[in-house]
């Protein structure tokens, strides 16, 4: 019998989970879900990442150590970072146009909207911020019933919120050259072991692959030779882990779904209805980056690879930056696809990729220009385009800023509510249906990654693509 195709098991595991998870909900099995089937996700999860933080520290070593001189590896890393920002801002300034084209925050009733308005405006005056737009609804005496009604509505915000926003308070009460700072990490250990230190490894490795460069030939040659090799071995841990796959994808996808609807697949569904707008503009705005605007810059800078066979190239990467909602546990399936299916050198993945999958979140700031508007839409507050200017560059670091795991994109999200005098205790409102969003986002994060790394490549003629490739090959376990 014609063996099943990997990516095509993965699929059917996603699918199988998501049926699962429809199930148990409808039948009341969610706890077994939860406690039996959800732990194999966070096992796959786990087996990824236990790759990823060492794989991204020899692949970029090596990577440096391969481009054979400094100079070319400057060129090549400036390059690199000019190819995300535009593919960033370009990303942030789709966002915007969909958001603003569609009003998705302007499609519920107007009633709705007014005390949403007042709600937002007594906020802003508790907290001495300046209303753009310079209307004030709380002043007008028509709105006096409405305004004691709502401000004796205590605004809560729950522990999760107020704890996310007092880290984003953090990083907004720091200089503008904490980020730098950031980067540096006083312990190579600790940055190795904390989740969310993926700069902090990129910056030792590529000071590790500098230095490495500069020492005599002689002594540089057994240390590539080893961390050659130690990068096989972590590949080799791929192509084992993706086997199992289908199952783990299963897993993931059960145990997400069935703690987004709980037993009550009604409530569920409730939450969708009352933000489908605003999910459709993003869901809208992810799938014209990934069937249009990519297979563009690859039809224009890249050539060699067909429409067709830039997706069967990078299927798998897709599917597992999907299940994982994670562009740092997708990394090494990524880097295997670019490599082995589009043809990439390895020079330019293992350093291009990397980097590519921390501080390259196309999906992720074009979410947070739609989830920025749609807010402010809902509150009746029209963003002036001053402040959309100010959402393209708050959207664009905060990307850059957002660490590769789940999530990442909703708590920076409350930078750009802040940058534009918005309350990012909003975020609570768009919670229930993020992490599907953020499946969607992870999957553009690493499109784009593949994208910019196969534009590169083509720069320096180091993409060797062969339409005839079976994109399972490149994890075969023998
Ligand atoms: N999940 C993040 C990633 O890994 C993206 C996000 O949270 O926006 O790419």
């Amino acid at each position: 019998m014609k063996k099943i195709p990997l990516y095509l098991k993965i699929i059917i595991g996603l699918l199988l989970g998501i049926v699962w998870a429809i199930i148990s909900s409808y039948l009341g099995w969610s706890s077994f879900t939860n406690t039996y089937i959800d732990p194999f996700g966070t096992i796959f999860i786990n087996l990824l990442k236990l790759i990823a933080v060492p794989l991204v520290l020899f692949s970029i070593i090596s990577g440096v150590a391969g481009i054979g001189d400094s100079s070319s590896l400057g060129r090549m890393g400036g390059k690199t970072l000019f190819a995300y920002l535009i593919t960033t801002v370009l990303a942030v300034g789709i966002g915007l146009a969909i958001v603003n084209i569609i009003k998705p925050g302007a499609l519920i009733d107007n009633e709705t909207r007014i005390d949403n308005r007042i709600s937002y405006e007594l906020w802003a005056k508790k907290n001495k911020i300046e209303i753009i737009d310079g209307v004030s609804f709380i002043n007008d005496p028509a709105n006096k019933s409405r305004v004691d009604r709502i401000d004796s509505k205590t605004q809560s915000t729950d522990a999760d919120i107020a704890a996310k926003m007092k880290d984003a308070e953090k990083m907004k009460n720091s200089g503008p050259l904490q980020p730098l700072v950031d980067l540096v990490p006083p312990n190579l250990f600790k940055a190795l072991t904390d989740n969310g230190l993926m700069l902090q490894i990129i910056f030792f490795a590529l000071f590790f692959g500098v230095s490495l460069l500069l020492i005599p030939a002689e002594k540089a040659a057994p240390v590539k030779k080893l961390v050659d090799g130690i990068m096989e071995i972590f590949l080799k841990m791929v192509d084992l882990v993706m086997q199992a796959a289908p199952f783990f994808v299963f897993a993931l996808l059960a145990g997400v779904i069935s703690k987004m609807a709980g037993n009550d697949l009604g409530k569920a569904m409730d939450i969708f209805k009352g933000l489908s707008w605003y999910t459709l503009t993003v869901f809208l705005g992810l799938v014209f980056m990934i069937f249009v605007v990519y297979p563009l810059i690859m039809k224009i800078f890249v050539k060699v690879v067909p429409y067709k066979g830039f997706f069967k190239a990078i299927g798998l990467a897709q599917t597992t930056a999907f299940s994982t909602s994670s562009s740092a546990a997708t990394l090494p399936v990524t880097l295997e696809c670019v490599e082995d299916n589009l043809g990439v050198d390895k020079k330019i993945t293992s350093f291009v990729l990397p980097i590519g999958a921390t501080v390259n979140m196309d999906g992720t700031c074009l979410y947070q220009a739609v989830a920025v508007v749609f807010l402010a839409q809902l509150h009746m507050i029209d963003l002036t385009f001053g402040q959309q200017l100010t959402i393209v560059v708050t959207a664009t670091l905060a990307s850059i800023g957002s660490a590769a795991v789940p999530s990442a994109g909703l708590v920076m999200l409350i930078i750009v509510l802040g940058s534009v005098g918005l309350n990012p205790a909003w975020i609570a409102i768009i919670f229930p249906v993020d992490r599907i969003l953020d499946m969607c986002r992870t999957v553009v994060n690493v499109t784009g990654d593949a994208t910019v790394s196969s534009v590169i490549a083509k720069g320096e003629g180091m993409i060797h693509y062969d339409p005839n490739k079976n994109p399972d090959d490149a994890f075969d376990p023998d």
